[in-house]
């Protein structure tokens, strides 16, 4: 609803110093403009299998709220956050990733981060090597 809208818009412009996070390529996703293979939602986040998969099981897990990346989260997202993660076990566990999976959140230039609207990858449905490059 708008109300709820208002409410992360400002509390995105509190995040980012004054200035609203500019909405990305997920914002589309999130309102349905841009179609994607949507696996999850619920009031909080979505989930959505990813793009260009990096392994047989490969989706994002992304809160509603436009918070762009994790090193722009405060104390006030621990809830969020919290919900995210436990989001992504349930969703790997549905996915059949019984053997384990990777977890990963890039973060700006070094992290290697395209999309700037937090987002967790679960990426899971062969073994991983380590370190990661
Ligand atoms: P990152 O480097 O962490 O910002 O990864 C962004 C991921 O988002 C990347 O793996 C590809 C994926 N992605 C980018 N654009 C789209 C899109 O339009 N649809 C879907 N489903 N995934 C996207």
């Amino acid at each position: 609803c708008n109300e709820e809208v208002q409410k992360a818009q400002r509390a995105a412009a509190e995040r980012n110093g004054g200035s609203p996070s500019p909405p990305t390529i997920f914002s589309r996703i999130i309102d349905r403009t841009l179609p994607a293979d949507i696996i999850h939602e619920d009031d909080k986040c979505v989930a959505f299998r990813d793009v260009n998969p990096q392994a047989p099981v490969h989706f994002l897990v992304i809160p509603k709220t436009p918070i762009a990346r994790l090193s722009q989260v405060n104390a006030s997202d621990t809830e969020l956050l919290g919900h995210l993660l436990v989001t992504a076990s349930r969703l790997a566990h549905k996915e059949g990733l019984a053997d384990g999976y990777r977890l990963v959140i890039n973060d700006g230039k070094h992290g290697a981060q395209s999309v700037y609207h937090l987002h967790l990858h679960v990426i899971g449905g062969r073994q991983m090597g380590w370190p990661p490059g």
